[in-house]
């Protein structure tokens, strides 16, 4: 080994033993998210080689130990020596931290978001990575362990191929979890080729017993990808719009397509990144359609004199939209810096699909004719809906004491200290409201069948007593109106039955919340309780069983004999300290939250749950029916 250290290589060796110290502050976590994480870091660097237009093929790995291997078909990371730093510009970029971060000399680059931190944090976070480049008829190695250099650059043999090979294992001493998941990667590249029209990413997976393999590659880009998503609603024939352009240094994409629904579906991306909060782009997309339809409508006098603007919410009721961007110098704003913050983007937007749509919509005045309907009668809806709502509101300020008669509301006022439990019937939510700790627990029981929101409208559903009481009882509003800081209740607590109708309310308001009162959800208020499966008794000792592996390890523990065992088949056969000791005390009940990470699985699991599509449910439970109680979305 080379004893030659110089300047370099020791901020080398001190910025990576800090990315070892903290590995949270540069994946956001050392769970299995963290892990995951680290390959769409590598995959990221190929697909800017893709975007740069070198590459067009990227195949992803899982081998039998979780390591990942990734390798491209682009010019390969050069390996020519750095002139600043010394060494082989692919050494440059698994050990220097940030290296390549910052594009210099045009182009897009994928990272940029909340992590987009770079092959070296992988590399100082893995126990090994090889690197290989194949260039100019030669192949290339390097090795590493923990980030440190184990082998130098060699070059190793000839080749007549082009690109780009990483392989790594994730340090088990920074992991809490290794193992890969093969759904999660599957989802993500998924995306990444819809949003890289042209680009093929092959998924395998070779771990023994679940060999599988995946290939996508998407012609259409984002136009398959509202397809995708519109895959379960029933889409409105001839509907269906893509535009494209570039101004002021923004290349735009957007597509979408209109469902007999009336929930809108927007996805925005800004260099690859989900901008789950928005941002300019998104601003200038609803700028221009709300204008270019009403502009067409009064000049075709589909909307009359007497007619309203047609608002926002109107024109994109029941629409399905993708929007994705590239941008050399993305903002990245908001809580959790996926508001996109460049006010070019708006313009850009604005203007592509403004003339682009006016054009197509004179070329097919079928499709306006469809389109401008539906807002209509959104329109009138919307009114019906509105004077719903400011009687749900007037009331609220009228009456002083308008809690839902069968809250059970606890005695403290500050919310950051209270909980409203949601129980599933009568005789559950008595047995609550007996166990409860009065102070800080509220009780709401939830009578009967809960209404499933995904088909009805806004006016419908507010007419829904138990929807109703929820809206009351949380004190927030809903919809446009909902304001979280007026929340009542900071833990909002789902508590059903173990059992298949258990999992049927849950999932109902679950998606009440998703499409409502998202940002209880997305700020991760809302919790999911967990009620024990069996009671097993020995030698007067009572142990309480949330599921069938720890009924297992019990049984093994203890023994078989002379156990009394019962299986709950509801929360109404606990009594009321029973329901306490398990379920609902704060020291020791668990609760699980509900998290958002994916809204388009979510989107999907909720719409195959809840929609009208009769085949996709039944193969979705089918799939996954086992899997169903304890649904993680
Ligand atoms: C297979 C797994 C991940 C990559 C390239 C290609 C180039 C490149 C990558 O340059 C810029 C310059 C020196 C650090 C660029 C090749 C220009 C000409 C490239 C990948 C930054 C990086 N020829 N392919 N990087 N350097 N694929 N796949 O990582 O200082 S990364």
């Amino acid at each position: 080994m080379t004893s030659e250290y110089n300047e370099n290589q020791i901020q080398v060796l001190e910025g990576l033993e800090a990315v070892r110290k903290r590995p949270g502050m540069y994946i956001g976590s050392t769970s299995s998210k963290g892990l995951h994480h680290l390959v769409y870091e590598i995959v990221d660097n190929a697909v800017d080689e893709a975007l740069a237009g070198y590459c067009d093929t990227i195949e992803i790995i899982i081998h039998p130990d979780n390591s990942i291997s990734v390798q491209d078909n682009g010019r390969g990371i050069p390996i020519g020596i750095h002139p600043q730093k010394g060494i082989p510009a692919v050494e440059v970029v698994f050990t220097v931290l940030h290296a390549g971060g910052k594009f210099g000399g045009g182009g897009y680059k994928v990272s940029g978001g909340l992590h987009g931190v770079g092959a070296s944090v992988v590399n100082a976070l893995s126990e090994s990575l090889i690197v290989q480049v194949h260039t100019e008829g030669k192949v290339y190695d390097q090795t590493y362990e923990r980030g440190n250099v184990l082998k130098p650059l060699t070059e190793i043999g000839e080749t007549q191929k082009r690109g780009t090979f990483v392989h790594f294992k994730p340090d088990s001493e920074i992991f809490e979890e290794t193992e890969y998941q093969y759904d999660i990667l599957r989802q993500r590249f998924r995306e990444m080729a819809y949003l890289n029209k042209g680009l093929r990413i092959i998924l395998k997976d070779t771990r023994p017993e679940r060999e599988k393999e995946k290939e996508f590659y998407y012609e259409g880009g984002i136009k398959e990808f509202v397809a995708y998503i519109n895959k379960n609603k029933d889409p409105l024939p001839g509907s269906a719009f893509y535009a494209e352009g570039q101004k002021e240094g923004v290349a735009v994409e957007i597509a979408f397509q209109y469902n007999d629904g009336y929930v809108e579906n927007l996805y925005s991306f800004v260099n690859n990144i989900n901008t789950t909060e928005g941002g300019t782009h998104v601003s200038g997309f609803k700028s221009a359609i709300t204008k270019t339809l009403n502009d067409y409508g009064r000049k075709m006098n589909i909307l009359k004199e007497n007619d309203k603007n047609l608002s926002g919410d109107d024109v994109r009721e029941g629409i399905t939209t993708v929007i994705s961007i590239k941008i050399e110098d993305p903002q990245f704003e908001g809580q959790t810096k996926t508001k996109l913050g460049n006010s070019e983007a708006r313009g850009a937007v604005e203007s592509i699909l403004s003339e682009q749509l006016t054009y197509h919509l004179e070329q097919n005045p079928s499709m306006a004719k469809v389109i401008l309907e539906k807002a209509l009668t959104a329109a009138r809806a919307r009114d019906a809906a509105r004077k719903a709502r400011e009687l749900v509101r007037r009331k609220n300020v009228l009456e002083s004491n308008s809690l839902p008669g069968k809250l059970a509301d606890c005695s403290e006022k500050d919310p950051e200290k209270s909980e409203v439990y949601l129980v599933e019937g009568d005789s559950a939510g008595g047995s609550a409201k007996s166990a409860r700790s009065r102070q800080t627990q509220a009780i709401l029981p939830l009578r009967g069948k809960i209404m499933n929101v995904e088909k009805a409208r806004l006016d419908k559903i507010l007419a829904n007593e138990e929807i109703k009481a929820m809206i009351t009882a949380f004190g927030a509003g809903i919809s446009d109106d909902f304001d979280i800081a007026k929340l009542r209740y900071h833990k909002i607590i789902i508590m059903t039955d173990a059992d298949v109708d258990g999992a049927h309310i849950r999932t109902l308001l679950l998606t009440f919340m998703y499409r409502y009162l998202k940002q209880l959800i997305e700020t991760g208020k809302v919790y999911i309780a967990q009620p024990p499966l069996y009671k097993v008794e020995k030698s007067k000792k009572v142990h309480y069983v949330y599921n069938e592996k720890q009924l297992e390890k019990l049984l093994e523990e203890i023994g078989r004999e002379g156990i009394t065992m019962q299986r709950y088949k509801g929360l109404g056969e606990m009594n009321p300290d029973q329901l306490w000791d398990t379920t609902m005390n704060p020291e020791t009940r668990t609760l699980v939250r509900v998290e958002l990470d994916d809204a388009i699985a979510a989107e999907d699991i909720f719409t195959k749950l809840m929609g009208d599509k009769v085949e996709p449910r039944r193969e979705f439970i089918q799939e996954y029916g086992r899997y169903v109680k304890n649904l993680d979305i």
